[in-house]
């Protein structure tokens, strides 16, 4: 299977970052994560991006901070398919990075997911999509995956109605 690349603009991203990592591992989804900066190691980006495809990496999630450029400056480098995760750094709580990572030009797309929330989990889960579309063993993990979410949501409102009842 082809790897995921997580990069992050920053160690100080970690933290928010670990709901993407545990939906990858258990996924069981190959990944490195690094961190590497569009605007303070823009040389070392380009380097990593172009690469890539001969290093076994399919799919980038690309996250940063503020005036986040680095979804979009991957994607200017490579054909492979970009996820943006927009971190919710303050003052301004990600609406700055949300918006430098979702809008693009025309001719060079990034998927950008949710700022905080289930965002960097999506991103993750979104990874798994396209690289189950040339995996079946990992599209069968990710039907799982669905299935158990639902059986949680079931439960939960069992749990409702049982204490409605009572
Ligand atoms: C961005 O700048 C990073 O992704 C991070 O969210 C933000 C702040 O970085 P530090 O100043 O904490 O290193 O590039």
């Amino acid at each position: 299977m082809k790897k995921v690349a997580l990069l992050m603009g920053s160690d100080s991203d970690l933290d928010r970052l670990q709901t993407t990592l545990d939906h990858l591992r258990k996924l069981e989804i190959p990944f490195e994560a690094r961190v590497m900066s569009a605007h303070r190691t823009p040389k070392l980006v380009v380097d990593f991006v172009e690469a890539a495809p001969s290093n076994g990496f399919g799919v980038f999630l690309c996250a940063a901070g503020s005036a986040a450029h680095l979804a979009g400056v991957v994607a200017a480098h490579t054909d492979l398919p970009v996820i943006g995760i927009p971190m919710d750094n303050p003052p301004l709580g990600g609406l700055d990075a949300l918006l430098s990572t979702v809008q693009m030009p025309g001719g060079i797309p990034v998927a950008t997911v949710a700022v905080g929330g289930g965002g960097p989990a999506n991103a993750a889960l979104f990874a798994a999509r396209i690289l189950a579309l040339g995996d079946e063993a990992l599209a069968a993990r990710v039907a799982a995956f669905r299935s158990s979410q639902a059986e949680t949501v079931a439960k939960k409102d069992a749990r409702l109605q049982a204490k409605l009842e009572g």
